[in-house]
Parts: C-alpha cells; structure tokens; sequence
C-alpha cells in the first residue's frame, strides 16, 4: 500500500530558447507544476502537470490544474491509499475531465510505485524498447526559419520533422522545404486549423509525400475527420481529439485516423495512455509519444511509456536542450543518432535538479 504523507506542489516558469509559433499563438515562456508525492517510507515521486498558462491547446490551464490538485485529487488520494497507480483512474473518476491535473498527480504516483519496487518505470508499464525513436518540432511562421531549423534538426540526427501548418502557409511551406529536403521524413500538425470546407485544399497535400497530417479538423469532429480521410491519401493522426479510451474507440470504430498520438497529459495519465497503446496495437492504428513543449520531468515519462512495443514512429521526443537553456532534471535528456536510451535506474531514472528548481520556481505549497 501506498500512504501519501505529503505532497508538494510547484508552481515553475522557463523562457524557451526560441518563441514556438503556431496558427493559434505564440509561447515564449513555460510554465508548469510540477508534483511530489512522498509516502509512509519517505519515498518520493514526481510529475509534472502539462497545462499551459492559458487554455490555448486544451480548456486547462496551470491555475486551474492547480486548484483541481490541491482541493480535490491530493485531499482524496492522501485520505485513500492505493496499492498500484492503475487503481488511480477510479480513484478520480469523481472529477470530470481535467486530465492533465490528474495526470500530474498519477504520473508521480507511477514514479513512486517503481521506485518502490526498485524497478525502472518503463518496467512497470511493460515497456520493451532499451531507446526510443526522436522527432523535432518546428514551430515557426518564417520559411527560412523553418528551413533553417530543417537543416539542423535532420543532420542533428532526429529521425522526422514535423512542421505546424495553417491554410494561409501550408503550400508554401511545403513547396519550399520539399524542393531544398526532398526526402526528409516529414508530417505536418494543423492543431485544427481546418475545416471540412477545405477538403479540396487538403487534398493538394496529398502530393508532399507526408508521414501524416496531425488533427487537421477541430476537436470534437470526430465524424468530419473520417468523412476527410476517405478522400485524403495522407494518413490523419488525432491528437486533440483523442481525452480517452472512449474517444480512440470512437475514432476506430468511424475510421477517423490511422494514426494516434499518445500524449500522457492529455489523456489523464500513463495507465490510459498504456490502455490506448494496447487498444490502437490491436487494432493496427499507429502510435506515436506526442511532446507539450514539456520540462525533464514529463519528457522522462514520456520515454518510458513510449518503450512500448507499438511506439514504433517516431514521437516529439527532444533533447533537454531542445527548448531549454537549463533543464530541471540531472542527467540531461539527450538524443543521440536519432534515438534517446531508456534509463535504467529505479522510477523515473532522473532526478530533480534542486538549484536549477529553485532559480525557476514562482510559488509552492506543501500539504501533510
Ligand atoms: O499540437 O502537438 C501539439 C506542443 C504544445 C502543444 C501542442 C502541441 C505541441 C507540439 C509538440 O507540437 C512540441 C514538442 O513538445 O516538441
Ligand atoms: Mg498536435
């Protein structure tokens, strides 16, 4: 049994290196929450909770991420022990939604299971990859930014590009790249830039030869996204439109992708990222770790859950300094020949970086 005695929550804020700019804004600067969890033996854990200061991407955001934490999951998880994450998805059934508050709190849950059970945490989840395969983002309204960042993403050694497009670029871009890179392994991400009115504008894409287009209609056009694919070569890849098993059954069953991108954050955690993977494995939907412009601590659960056996695409896993001048995990994440090791020490296999932690944090809060 797991007893939380304790638990920390901190508030964190990072510039990035460079503004990452997409057809719905720009971010400069990041913050997150990150979660300790520290039971009856003094063992601790951590996760971190991938909401954005303002609710861009999905309706959370770090306050009310935080407000969901401190007066509902923490108060409950602290009055009822549990003997293995997987029984926490029950445990927060009485909260609707909210996903990525809870997924802070379950990730650090995981982390300290495993480290209990002094095994690493892609053991725990049944992972099987020794690395996993990395892909770089490029976020960027300027073509000769973009190509620049092609140039270096690729003989860095990053296994694909993805690039952010919108109607008012997408052919341009593309053109631009595909004549200098004609062969660079390449998908494109619309986060909802289109509509189904733009289906013979999305069929000009076909031509790129695209790995696939991530989440070209809105959220909840479950049914629109299949009626698009069915005139579309290229294969579509769900990101936004993907909260829950629920909605992977969904989209399988009307034929809305043929890929999905797993982000733990997004679907409430690792045990319904680990359900997804397995229900997509079965039913021959491609998966892939999808990024959030995210700190060590989530990218290094992002590593375990994606040494999954069907994680076989490349996901947005980068380098610490991909997006930071200092990260807050030691050792550094780091990618090398396209790929990053899986750790193997006990939990997470990193720990947290208590100066770097204390140089960025802009408010914490204890409970007992
Ligand atoms: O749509 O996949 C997205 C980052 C923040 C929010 C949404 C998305 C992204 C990315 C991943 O594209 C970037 C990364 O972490 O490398
Ligand atoms: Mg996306």
């Amino acid at each position: 049994m797991m007893y939380i005695k304790k638990a920390r929550l901190s508030i964190i804020s990072m510039p990035l290196k460079k503004p990452f700019s997409t057809h719905l804004g720009v971010v400069k600067n990041r913050e997150a929450i990150i979660v300790e969890l520290i039971d009856q033996d003094g063992v601790a854990g951590f996760g971190e909770t991938v909401a954005f200061s303002s609710p861009w991407y999905t309706e959370e955001t770090v306050k009310t991420a935080f407000h969901i934490q401190k007066d509902f999951l923490l108060p409950k998880l602290m009055e009822q022990p549990v003997e293995h994450p997987r029984d926490l998805t029950n445990v927060f059934s009485f909260i609707r939604r909210n996903e990525m508050a809870k997924s802070g709190v379950e990730t650090a849950l995981w982390d300290l299971y495993s480290k209990r059970m002094g095994k690493p945490l892609s053991e725990s989840l049944g992972g099987t990859r020794n690395e996993v395969l990395a892909g770089a983002v490029v976020a960027t309204q300027s073509i000769n930014e973009a190509l620049r960042q092609i140039e270096q993403f690729s003989t860095s050694g990053y296994e694909r590009i993805k690039i952010k497009i919108s109607p008012e670029n997408d052919i341009e871009f593309l053109k631009a790249i595909r004549k200098v890179f004609p062969d660079v392994p390449l998908m494109v991400d619309a986060n909802s830039a289109y509509t189904l009115q733009d289906i013979e504008h999305l069929r000009t894409l076909d031509e790129f030869n695209l790995i696939m287009i991530e989440q070209p209609l809105r959220v909840t056009d479950i049914v629109e996204h299949a009626k698009l694919q069915k005139q579309l070569q290229t294969p579509i890849c769900l990101d936004e439109s993907i909260t829950s098993v629920h909605d992977v059954k969904s989209a399988i069953q009307l034929g809305s992708c043929q890929v999905v991108n797993i982000k733990v954050g997004r679907v409430g955690g690792l045990q319904n990222a680990k359900q997804i993977h397995d229900l997509c494995v079965e039913n021959e939907i491609a998966v892939w770790c999808g990024g959030m412009i995210e700190f060590g601590i989530s990218k290094a659960h992002s590593i375990a859950i994606a040494s999954l056996p069907g994680f076989s695409i490349p996901g947005d896993l980068s380098s610490s300094n991909h997006y930071w001048e200092e990260d807050i995990i030691e050792p550094l994440i780091e990618m090398k020949n396209g790929k990053i090791v899986v750790p193997n020490g006990p939990g997470l296999g990193f720990s947290l970086n208590l100066k770097r932690m204390k140089e960025i944090t802009l408010y914490k809060e204890e409970f007992v």
